[in-house]
């Protein structure tokens, strides 16, 4: 197939661009490389050397005889570039990985809150408008979140995107349908994939557009088996306070000697997924385009769920770190409990990879490898998610 990876120079983009380019897809890449700009606005760089996009895409040619091609544009903005490469290129499937993805950038500044919307719903905007003016039929799969379900404890497993309620009518009888899962974000990130969900139901329905949405968990690990065939293929991590997940941060902690970052009491319970998954599932949905009709399909892309005091635990086991419960920067529950279905992708054939494997050990292994790459101060966390989160961290400092 023809595949345009939207967002393909980044943490899950690269390694999915050469799953798929390996799987002997056709495959092209656009990105307007701001996240390697971001990188120097917060002065912080990926713990791994990434190459640039050119030499990544070399390297690729160099080891595989597998071309890659690139175009750099901002999807947000550039919609004449976009339509071009549609109508030049006729993907058979794009897979749209191209939005800001950081909860704390998203919540750092009004204008980074004002860039993360802009960035993220013109992006997602401007594709479907593009497929539809162009009249190209490709199947669309979208990088979406748990985190649009929110993390209040529920007495369900959290169903694939839609739950099924009953309600009386104005005569008191009763009926059932089916809704979008009320979505309740926790941050300006999360907003924006929730306001996503709106638009491929409209694009859905309105156009038949033919749309999947990856509700994905949070992404832990760094190599896959493409990336580890040549240095030059590294893939990017990201240990910061503000692009850094947790499971990653804590890795990165214990390597240089930092008591382990736990927010409050570390009771949030999350939903993971090693990024080797995350590559097999996206070419598991990019394959099965022809399933999707009418209706958009969400799938969850999560193969587990753990407490955060659990994984802080769990690194100081293996690695040996002190663990320190700082004040949590976000306007989050403390505790909740989780469970999500993730039927889909499993009945589609994905062999869940689990954490307690030796692959925690090859995290741990690339974070000792280049502690010297890290800047401790850019450990800590200092985007508050509003003015009494700021003012509690800040008491306890003083
Ligand atoms: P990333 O920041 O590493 O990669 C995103 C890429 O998109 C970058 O290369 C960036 O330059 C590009 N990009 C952003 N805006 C663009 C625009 N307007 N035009 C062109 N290119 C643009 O992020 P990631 O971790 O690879 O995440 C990819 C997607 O997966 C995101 O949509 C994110 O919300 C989703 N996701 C990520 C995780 C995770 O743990 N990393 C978990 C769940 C969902
Ligand atoms: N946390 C800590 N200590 C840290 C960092 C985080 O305790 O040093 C806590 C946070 O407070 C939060 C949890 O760990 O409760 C997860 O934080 P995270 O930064 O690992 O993940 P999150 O902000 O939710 O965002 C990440 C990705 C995002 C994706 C999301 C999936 O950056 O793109 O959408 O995971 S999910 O969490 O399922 O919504």
């Amino acid at each position: 197939m023809r595949i345009l990876i939207l967002g393909g120079d980044g943490f899950c983009g690269w390694p999915s661009a050469l799953h798929l380019s390996a799987h002997g897809h056709q495959v092209t890449i656009a990105d307007s490389l701001v996240r390697r700009r971001i990188d120097d606005e917060l002065g912080v760089q990926s713990l791994t050397p990434i190459s640039p996009l050119s030499e990544r895409v070399r390297a690729w040619a160099d080891v595989t005889g597998h071309r890659i091609d690139v175009a750099e544009f901002d999807l947000a903005r550039d919609y004449e570039a976009l339509t071009e490469l549609l109508t030049t290129f006729r993907p058979e499937a794009i897979v749209h990985f191209a939005e800001q993805r950081a909860a704390p950038y998203s919540m750092k500044s009004p204008d980074l809150k004002r860039y993360t919307i802009d960035n993220n719903l013109n992006a997602t905007h401007n594709l479907l408008a593009a497929l539809v003016h162009t009249g190209i039929d490709a199947h669309v799969v979208h990088l979406g979140t748990m985190g649009v379900y929110g993390y209040e404890s529920v007495p369900v497993d959290l169903p694939e995107g839609y739950l099924t309620v009953t309600y009386p009518d104005r005569n008191g009888r009763s009926h059932t349908r089916e809704i979008l899962y009320p979505t309740a974000p926790g941050s300006v990130y999360h907003l924006t994939k929730s306001l996503d969900q709106l638009v491929f139901q409209f694009y859905a329905r309105n156009d038949g557009v033919r749309i999947t949405d990856l509700h994905q968990g949070i992404v832990w690990g760094t190599q896959t088996d493409e990336t580890n065939l040549d240095p030059r293929l590294i893939n990017r991590f990201d240990y910061d306070g503000d692009f850094g997940t947790v499971l990653n941060r804590f890795l990165v902690q214990a390597a240089v000697g930092h008591p382990l970052t736990v927010h409050g009491t570390g009771g949030q319970t999350r939903a993971f997924i090693n990024i080797r998954d995350t590559v097999r599932c996206i070419r598991l949905a990019a394959e099965t385009g022809d399933a999707v009709d009418g209706r958009v399909r969400v799938m969850n892309q999560v193969t587990e769920t753990h407490r955060v005091a659990d994984l802080a635990h769990l690194v100081a086991q293996t690695v040996g770190a002190d663990i320190s419960e700082v004040p949590n920067p976000r306007a989050e529950a403390d505790e909740n409990q989780l469970s999500a279905r993730n039927d889909t992708l499993i009945g589609l054939g994905l062999e869940p990879t689990r954490l307690a494997t030796g692959l925690l050990k090859e995290s741990v292994e690339i974070a000792q490898k280049y502690t010297d790459r890290v800047d401790v101060s850019r450990i800590p966390c200092t985007s508050y998610w509003n003015r009494n989160r700021r003012s509690v961290a800040t008491e306890r400092v003083e």
